[in-house]
């Protein structure tokens, strides 16, 4: 079969007018820079890059040496090729400028550089989101208020997964696009075209333990898939939590699936668990250019008029019939 690289891909896409020139430099420089996050995650142990970096992040939480290496890396990768007015990172607490020394683009650009990153310690799958903005007309030099845009208004959307193989996952709002990197090689080759999500499925993601904390649309919901055949959905269920929202969301991809961190009441303080701007919306895209639906239970997750770069959400993703379900059993409640 012969090989299609991303670089020809997006090509194609350009030629097509799907994107601009300087999105497919983006995104090309993105998958570089992903690359050498691959590397760096690969060697583990024997790079020294495990364990915790000594420093909190912007969450509050405990930054990984590999959170903030692939947060370096995604920086420096993107600041010197003008497509950028501006960067924001799950690991930085404010809007990234580009150093006045470098052009200026028209794009906005944010990431979790390294989701999971929990996982990284006990060698299971972790990954990169990413999201594309416009940079607003006449917002020059761009602030906070220039990338509070609903996720509607994304120009593309991706992650990478850091897993037996390294896959970049992609939309530029035609259809999802999955790429696996050839090491030998250094390329992304197009290997899975127009990634859909059946309607239906058997198998649901979320973390069980929180159950008691959960609103009661969410426990009616998945008490039902735990009766399985004996309760009103009359067949049964499988159940899925990597915790990492990359891995459980590939699957989803990959082969249907609901995946589910919902609102509860450990969380409800924050307004939800996962980040609106660089985990929810990128996600949320990627979803429904796939054929699924993402919800936060009460709105679609890209209809969502963000007030903070790093706000949370509640998000129920994945096969559009259960994600329906859930939305009418928050309805009816
Ligand atoms: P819990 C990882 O820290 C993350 O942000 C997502 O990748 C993942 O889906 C979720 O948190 C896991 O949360 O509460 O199960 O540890």
């Amino acid at each position: 079969m012969r090989r299609v690289t991303l670089t020809q891909f997006l090509i194609e896409q350009q030629r097509a007018g799907r994107i601009t020139a300087d999105l497919r430099l983006l995104i090309e420089v993105v998958a570089r820079a992903v690359k050498a996050i691959s590397v760096n995650v690969s060697k583990g142990a024997l790079a020294g890059v495990l364990g915790e970096a000594g420093t909190d992040n912007v969450q509050g939480e405990a930054q990984k040496k590999l959170d903030v290496i692939a947060n370096e890396i995604l920086l420096q990768a993107n600041e010197w090729g003008g497509h950028l007015a501006a960067m924001a990172s799950e690991e930085v607490e404010t809007v990234h400028q580009i150093p006045f020394d470098y052009p200026k683009g028209g794009f906005l650009l944010l990431f979790d550089p390294l989701d999971g990153s929990s996982n990284i310690d006990v060698n299971v799958s972790v990954g990169t989101i990413f999201s594309v903005l416009r940079m607003p007309p006449g917002g020059a030099p761009a602030t906070e208020e220039s990338f509070m845009q609903p996720g509607r208004e994304q120009a593309a959307a991706g992650y990478a997964i850091y897993g037996p193989s390294t896959q970049l996952v992609l939309t530029v709002g035609n259809g999802v696009h999955g790429f696996t990197l050839d090491r030998e090689m250094g390329s992304f080759i197009y290997t899975h075209p127009f990634m859909t999500i059946p309607e239906e499925t058997r198998e649901y993601a979320i973390n069980a333990s929180n159950a008691r904390f959960w609103e009661p649309p969410v426990q009616r919901y998945v008490e039902e898939l735990q009766r399985g055949a004996d309760g009103p959905r009359g067949v049964d269920f499988n159940m899925r939590w990597v915790a990492s929202m990359v891995s459980d969301v590939h699957r989803v991809m990959t082969r249907g699936g609901i995946f589910m961190y919902p609102m509860d009441e450990k969380c409800r303080a924050r307004g939800g668990k996962l980040r609106l701007m660089y985990e929810a919306n990128p996600m949320a895209m990627l979803v429904e250019q796939a054929g699924g639906a993402a919800s936060t239970g009460r709105e679609r997750i890209l209809d969502v008029l963000p007030t903070e770069l790093h706000q949370r959400v509640p998000v129920i993703l994945g096969s559009k019939a259960e994600v329906e379900r859930v939305v009418e059993y928050h309805r009816a409640h």
